[in-house]
């Protein structure tokens, strides 16, 4: 070996670097010349068989023969993985277009659909959506929110409480949605409109309470914000909602910690013959609860109430979806029935815009 051809070896080497095709292949050739006993290695461990001059050159000359070899097998990998990955991506295309195999099509859930609805109205509007943790402090779920820790509403929150931590902490599950916008405001400033909806928690079950329901709460805050427009927005919302233009909707007073006035808002309805029909008649249905942010809550998130007003809304997603797709029981909601869910679900394709239809 000591008499080696440097140029003859880096050839051959170039050369079955060029023909290996596939990864295997080439690793066969890096072994074969620069593993334990390759052809390369085995040249350079002789150079001690050379004497003075001749090892330098002979020296040198193998070693530039291994830089020209490293890297031709580094290109040629690289090449062979792009390569591959042209292959995958040409024979995994698919057609997107094609319509979904009626033997397999899901249907979306009601109210994911109700949800949908509303978040196409509200983002008309130009809100945004907020989300936040299931678990939550007693203080982004009730302090904030000026139920201090002696105040009745508590109670009436049926809430659930975690264990305590090591410094005697006990998170809860959620109540309502509103510790979303107690983090938002705490992290924005001003201009604010947001819709927070969510998963939430109270220690209630029967037929029409689930512990586990669903809540959208909405938030405006800026300069000048008054009840005017707080009416506005939820005349809006609820004609939009449920597609008659001149429903009636009253706002009656309500009473809320966190917010100051309150109000509930009631839509018209008529109930003449054991059923519902929303819009027509002399009965009033209550789909909502909304109110001006209590400056108190406003002064735990630091915004002056001075300088800053706004109002907040929130509702329950599984009632609305039952007044709208006319559903007479909660509990099958969430049983994975699907009978039910075919009965009762909507085509994936048919994603409600304002424009197109909500219904
Ligand atoms: C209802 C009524 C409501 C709010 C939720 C709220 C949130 C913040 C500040 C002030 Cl951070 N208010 N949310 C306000 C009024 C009513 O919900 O009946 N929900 C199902």
């Amino acid at each position: 070996m000591a008499g080696a051809d440097p140029q003859a070896l880096k050839d051959t080497i170039l050369a079955a670097i060029d023909a290996a095709d596939n990864p295997d292949a080439l690793e066969t050739v890096r072994i074969e010349s620069l593993g334990k006993k390759g052809e390369l290695t085995m040249a350079m461990k002789s150079l001690g068989q050379l004497d003075g001059d001749a090892r330098r050159d002979m020296g040198q000359a193998l070693n530039a023969v291994k830089d020209a070899v490293t890297q031709a097998l580094d290109a040629r990998r690289s090449a062979l993985a792009m390569a591959e990955l042209n292959r995958r991506l040409a024979s995994e295309t698919v057609d997107v277009s094609l319509t979904p195999r009626p033997e397999t099509a899901g249907v979306i859930h009601p109210l994911s659909r109700t949800l949908e609805d509303i978040l196409a109205i509200f983002a008309e509007m130009g809100f945004v959506v907020a989300e936040g943790p299931d678990i939550e402090s007693d203080y982004y779920n009730f302090t904030a929110l000026n139920m201090p820790e002696d105040h009745p509403a508590r109670q009436e929150h049926d809430t659930f409480y975690m264990t305590p931590d090591a410094d005697g902490q006990r998170k809860v599950l959620r109540t309502h949605t509103s510790p979303v916008q107690i983090r938002t405001m705490e992290n924005m400033q001003p201009p604010i409109r947001i819709i927070a909806p969510g998963r939430t928690y109270r220690s209630d079950h029967d037929a029409t309470h689930s512990p586990m329901f669903h809540q959208c709460e909405g938030l405006v805050i800026g300069d000048g914000i008054t009840m005017a427009h707080l009416k506005g927005c939820l005349i809006e919302f609820c004609r939009a909602f449920f597609n008659v233009d001149d429903l009636p909707v009253r706002f009656r007073p309500s009473y809320f910690p966190f917010t100051e006035p309150s109000a509930e808002v009631d839509i018209g309805c008529s109930r003449d013959g054991g059923g519902l029909t929303i819009g027509a008649g002399a009965d009033w249905l209550e789909i909502l609860g909304c109110g001006m942010v209590n400056p108190r809550v406003l002064e735990y998130c630091n915004i002056d109430p001075n300088e800053h007003q706004g109002f907040a809304f929130g509702m329950g997603l599984e009632r609305l979806a039952m007044l709208k797709y006319g559903i007479p029981d909660l509990r099958p909601f969430y049983d994975s029935d699907l009978r039910w869910m075919r009965h009762y679900g909507f085509m994936p394709f048919d994603a409600p815009s304002v424009h197109l239809g909500l219904s």
